[in-house]
């Protein structure tokens, strides 16, 4: 039979807006893809947004790309490696690539009984649990740690923009002197603005994540020389080969993995080898997904060259409802992925329906 591609176009509320150097997200808006052959079904999460602010991609560009060249790829179900290699001579749009090549890991770990920590390799049986809190008022940010702390997270990360960034990170470290603590610049910097960047290098970070250009690794590696801090590259790596190229020429001693960045697991894999190799460290970060895309993010996270908390936090922390029937929760600052086939999922059809703007059949 041939396998029936589908995609639901949602939007879930965030129970608190979210704020970055480069804009506020009221909800998650985008796509899930369903894939069902042979009586069994599988779901992934396009991770890309309404607009283009963290990446070239977004929910326009991802859908244009998998409806006319992605979802014929997958007609027969291939392996994800199998698929990639397919999919190899699209430039970019990594975003679109990995909302089916995660779907393959879904369907085959399904077909085969196998949880997806498990087809990974190497699961430590849980994700350490770290969390990613948005701009607002210093006061308020700062509340939002000490809450964040006292739920158990092993990291927390304070999202920074260029003028705030001291103001920001005194107050938090000087409430709370002892935590893991690091700061996502969400590349609101250039190397003009490196006395600013020099200030918070008495803060103790664990890294400071993506301060310069969304595409830069030169820089970085210039910038890194003038801080201890060390760097930590989100945006840049968009692949194994991005990353051996930011350790031969020292941007970054850290990476934050997000499979969707990436296109997909497999090579988000090949980037944990790459850090480990290099004596880097390497974490999961997420795009608020709903629980779909977040069952990826914590299978992924479970693996063992994972080595730093991710910002792999429980469903709950997002959404007042969500649209799986299990969602993941956080006990002693871990969360245990998904024992069952695949992602493990349970995904509410009913709440899901409610949620949909639009739904068809792909192509
Ligand atoms: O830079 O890591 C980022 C969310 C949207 C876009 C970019 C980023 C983020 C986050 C959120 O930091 C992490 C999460 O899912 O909790
Ligand atoms: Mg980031």
């Amino acid at each position: 039979m041939k396998a029936q591609l589908t995609f639901h176009k949602v939007r879930l509320p965030l129970l608190r807006p979210f704020t970055t150097s480069f804009g506020t997200q009221t909800d998650r808006t985008g796509y899930l893809l369903r894939l069902e052959s042979d009586g069994i079904t599988a779901y992934s999460e396009c991770v890309t947004e309404e607009e283009p602010g963290y990446s070239y991609e977004d929910n326009h560009t991802a859908i244009h790309v998998i409806r006319s060249f992605l979802a014929g790829m997958v007609a027969d179900v291939p392996e994800p490696g199998a698929f990639l290699q397919r999919a190899s001579w699209i430039k970019g749009h990594n975003m679109a690539k990995a909302s089916l090549e995660m779907l393959l890991w879904d369907y085959h770990g399904r077909a085969s009984g196998m949880p997806l920590s498990k087809m990974m390799g190497g699961s430590k049986g849980y994700a350490d649990a770290g969390v990613s809190i948005g701009m607002s008022d210093t006061d308020s940010m700062v509340r939002t740690v000490g809450e964040s702390v006292d739920k158990g997270y092993r990291r927390i990360k304070v999202k920074i923009e260029k003028g705030r960034e001291y103001e920001i990170l005194s107050a938090v470290r000087n409430a709370y002197p002892g935590i893991t603590l690091s700061a996502d610049a969400n590349t609101d910097y250039t190397l003009k603005d490196i006395e600013l960047l020099k200030r918070i290098d008495r803060f103790d970070l664990e890294y400071i994540e993506q301060p310069l250009g969304h595409d830069d690794l030169l820089d970085h590696s210039k910038l890194a020389k003038d801080l201890s801090t060390p760097l930590c590259l989100d945006e840049s790596i968009n692949s194994s080969h991005r990353a051996e190229q930011a350790f031969e020429i020292d941007a970054c001693k850290v990476i934050n993995i997000k499979p969707g960045r990436v296109s997909g697991l497999t090579e988000s894999l090949n980037i944990a080898s790459v850090c480990s190799r290099h004596g880097g460290h390497c974490w999961v970060g997420g795009m608020l997904e709903t629980g779909v895309g977040r069952s990826y993010n914590i299978a992924l996270a479970s693996t063992k060259l994972i080595d730093y908390p991710g910002d792999t936090s429980p469903n709950e922390r997002y959404f007042a409802r969500d649209i799986v029937k299990n969602p993941f929760r956080m006990s002693d600052g871990r969360i245990k992925p998904n024992t069952g086939p695949g992602t493990g999922i349970d995904v509410d059809d009913r709440f899901l329906r409610t949620v949909t703007s639009e739904s068809g059949s792909l192509p």
